[in-house]
């Protein structure tokens, strides 16, 4: 005959591995929350900008615009004319790499073709 004494002396059942709730610490009742962290990161973006100068023609930078930046000629007019008046410009934003490329790509064009056009890059 099972009596109710025996249940309640019985021991406690037991829980999976996968659902041990303890905190190892030798309290049963204390419970483990743990936080899943989403570890998607967002990459440092670098600004890639254009100097002004007096000598490098102002079609030649058009041409680096369309050419290495993607820009219609009418975006590429506006950016150059930007720089024109205002020194420096903005030429597009991209990551680490992307952006080291794009000056290196700027700054051996220039050069092959001498002219003194500087590019470079700032961490936004
Ligand atoms: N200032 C140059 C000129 O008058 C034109 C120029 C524009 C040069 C932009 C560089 O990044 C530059 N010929």
């Amino acid at each position: 005959m099972l009596l109710v004494e025996d249940i309640r002396s019985a021991p406690a059942p037991r829980m999976g591995n996968d659902e041990d709730r303890t905190d190892g610490r030798g309290d049963p009742a204390a419970s483990v929350i743990t936080k899943v962290k989403p570890k998607t990161k967002r990459p440092n973006l670098y600004r890639v900008l254009i100097l002004n100068d007096d000598y490098t023609p102002m079609e030649f930078v058009v041409h680096v615009l369309e050419k290495f930046f993607q820009k219609d000629v009418e975006a590429a007019t506006e950016i150059m004319l930007h720089v024109h008046h205002h020194g420096i410009g903005e030429c597009g934003v991209f990551t680490y790499e992307i952006a080291e490329t794009k000056v290196t790509q700027v700054m051996d064009f220039a050069r092959k073709h001498q002219h003194p056009l500087q590019c470079v890059m700032e961490k936004k």
